[in-house]
């Protein structure tokens, strides 16, 4: 049996995996020899094992097949689920709390990082409830108080939530799943979904819901506004992509940074331009030091510094078997236990960093927020000791590289819409409502050896091809830049409509905003369209939709549920972890749609993602009005006016994407 996703790789990926010998196990090679479909209890969503009765593997409608204690499938596949959203959004949140912690630290001047970048003040001041005439440094330590607060607050509502557009949180309110606190909503539903506790499907469901939003809307929303503080709001920014020459160098000690905590690897490539590093590595006979990023902290590390990414979660094995790579620095999440296995094939070094992501047979350096160069200093002198065993003989740099644009963060796409003045969605809006640009879609998540086809990139070219904008994080930026729809050129593939508008803006058609959690990015960009005015009241109003084609980790499944509680369509594939109970299938594909106005789908191949989207955006366009050209309105002086008066205050609008400005009215009101 053939793994096509492995006989898909580019040619030089193929022949760096067929370098190892025979007897060294890859990801792909363990698919192949795998072979057999995974367990369907398991992949279904029907197996229970959380006592120890079971397993139980149950089947919906066989009342001798439910649980031992009497489980119906609805309730073992919900609570199967929520404990993936539970999963993924304790990652991003314990993220999240580790950057609010390095915050706080840092305002109180206790750690050698700096705030970086505070054009972004106000604007959460202001989303905060925060007095805005506060000074500056005042401000700083409100916004790390109340940070920190979002996590072990047990009552009320979370403050990022207020963010949200007002219809979406009152529904929120109404359904009982505003977010109280992060740590309270994963506690709560990994009790609720424990051993005899709830047993009602829907209410597990909708507390899914919560602890998701507590994520989009709290630890991960937390984790990018506060490394933008830190670190730099990214601005759009040319770098390279895939294993190559010009990302990994000969002739330089080579550091891969791999996970998702982009504060190491800021440091490292602080550290890696310090005279006395140097000074150490041309002593060993090296040029210096070059980082390559591999997964989020790659994607991190490229948009705000455009420092080279090597490869996405599926290619982390073969960036090592370059042979080039003195060390990979992991930090947390989505590292492969396997790289250890392939390290020991070459003289690299697998280092840890962080004591809740440790791999037996890696050195571990704890990283110290508190000092994060001599951290990173640390693990440079490993990295330099390494480089003289480097074994020319096993070097094979394949020379593929692409260029890309990345670091497109909500603020940097206002301000190459409107400008530095008049930043804003509004030329966005416009050109919704005119047709020139038919919807927006977000195309998120991971790649998967299990999956046959690129279905990122063949789904976005045809949605591009549709004039639909085309927003992507995580791995799935990765893949996107590798195929080249993050370079300007991409534009030749849009339709007429979508290059039209970005040709005058100069942007590509798929636009990169970042890592996993940046993902509340785009929660933030479509409240600020919904603000803008013209596409409806609430976010589920928007043509605009949201697919994660190749989803791997739980992670996923909680950024999917925060987008369907927060009124968008997600589209998730080839496989979807609750299809063996109909009952639950349909609650989050149909029903659940009446409360948020969002839901999930399923599609299997690239045809069916892109025609279930585009339907989603054309029923959108339908029900707003906006489905037909209009007749040209030639507007007056008064109707001018209008659309000029200042109506009421939004966060992001003002003087300049980052300042302060009176909302206009909105469009629709004024057409
Ligand atoms: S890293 S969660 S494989 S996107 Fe953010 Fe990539 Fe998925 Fe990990």
């Amino acid at each position: 049996m053939k793994n096509k996703k492995f006989e898909n790789r580019k040619k030089t990926i193929e022949e760096l995996y067929n370098s190892l010998k025979d007897e060294v196990l890859t990801a792909p090679k363990r698919v192949i020899k795998r072979g057999v479909t995974p367990c369907l209890f398991g992949k279904g969503g029907t197996c229970c094992r959380i006592c120890n009765m079971g397993p139980c593997q149950v089947v919906e409608g066989v009342e001798d097949l439910k649980g031992i204690c009497g489980a119906s499938s609805a309730t073992v596949t919900a609570r199967n689920f929520a404990r993936m959203v539970v999963g993924g959004a304790s990652a991003h949140s314990d993220h999240g709390r580790d950057i609010a912690l390095a915050f706080y630290e840092t305002v109180h001047g206790d750690s050698q990082f700096e705030v970086r970048d505070k054009r972004k003040l106000r604007v959460i001041a202001h989303a905060l409830g925060i007095d805005p005439s506060l000074s500056e440094k005042d401000i700083l330590y409100k916004i790390a108080e109340i940070a920190l607060e979002c996590f072990g607050q047990m009552e009320g509502e979370l403050a990022f939530g207020h963010r949200a557009p007002q219809p979406l949180q009152e529904k929120w309110r109404k359904y009982g799943v505003f977010p109280r606190g992060v740590d309270k909503e994963i506690v709560e539903l990994l009790h609720r979904t424990s051993t005899g506790i709830d047993q009602d499907y829907k209410k597990i469901l909708l507390a899914a819901a919560r602890c998701s939003l507590a994520d989009g809307w709290g630890g991960s929303m937390i984790a990018s506004e506060l490394q933008d503080f830190l670190l730099g709001n990214p601005q759009p920014i040319k770098a390279k992509v895939n294993i190559g020459l010009s990302v990994i160098k000969p002739d330089m000690i080579n550091v891969a940074v791999h996970g998702h905590d982009p504060l190491l690897a800021d440091a490292l490539s602080i550290a890696a331009s310090d005279p006395e590093i140097i000074a150490e590595a041309q002593k060993v006979g090296a040029k210096g030091i070059n980082l390559a990023g591999v997964c989020c902290t790659g994607n991190e590390v490229l948009m705000r510094k455009g420092i080279p990414v090597a490869g996405s979660f599926l290619q982390q094995e073969v960036v090592i078997a370059t042979g080039a790579i003195e060390v990979i620095v992991v930090d947390i999440q989505c590292i492969m236990q396997n790289i250890v296995e392939i390290a020991k094939n070459f003289h690299t070094e697998v280092i840890t960093t962080n004591d809740r992501a440790m791999l037996e047979g890696a050195t571990h350096i704890p990283f110290d927020h508190k000092k994060p160069l001599d951290s990173a200093k640390e693990i440079l002198k490993r990295a330099i000791a390494r480089y003289p065993l480097r074994d020319p003989n096993k070097v094979r740099i394949p020379d593929n590289t692409i260029d890309v644009i990345a670091g497109f963060s909500t603020e940097a796409i206002m301000y190459m819409l409107g400008g530095r003045f008049r930043a804003s969605f509004k030329p966005l809006n416009e050109n919704v409502i005119n047709g020139k640009i038919l919807g927006v879609a977000a195309i998120v998540g991971c790649d998967n050896y299990r999956v046959d086809e690129s279905l990122q990139v063949e789904i976005a070219k045809e949605l591009i091809a549709n004039n639909v904008l085309v927003l992507t994080t995580g791995c799935s930026a990765i893949a996107m830049g590798v195929a080249g729809l993050l370079s300007p050129e991409a534009i030749e593939l849009a339709g007429p409509g979508l290059r039209e508008v970005l040709e005058a803006i100069g942007a590509p058609p798929v636009l990169h905003m970042g890592s996993c959690v940046d993902n509340s990015r785009i929660l933030i960009a479509t409240t600020e369209i919904v603000h803008t005015g013209g596409l409806g009241d609430d976010i589920y109003q928007l043509p605009a939709v949201g697919a994660a084609p190749e989803w791997m980790s739980e992670k996923a499944i909680s950024i999917g549920m925060y987008f369907v509680s927060s009124g968008v369509q997600v589209v998730f594939g080839p496989d979807f972890p609750t299809e063996k109970s109909k009952e639950v299938t349909d609650f989050l594909f149909y029903e659940i749609e009446n409360y948020f106005g969002g839901s999930w789908r399923i599609a299997r191949n690239a045809n069916e993602f892109v025609n279930i989207m585009m339907d989603r955006i054309n029923q959108q366009r339908i029900k707003l009005g906006i489905d037909k050209p209009k007749p040209r309105i030639l507007y007056d002086m008064a109707m001018r006016r209008a659309l000029e008066e200042p109506k009421y205050i939004t966060p992001f609008h003002g003087l300049g994407c980052f300042g302060w400005r009176l909302k206009t009215e909105k469009l629709d009101k004024a057409a």
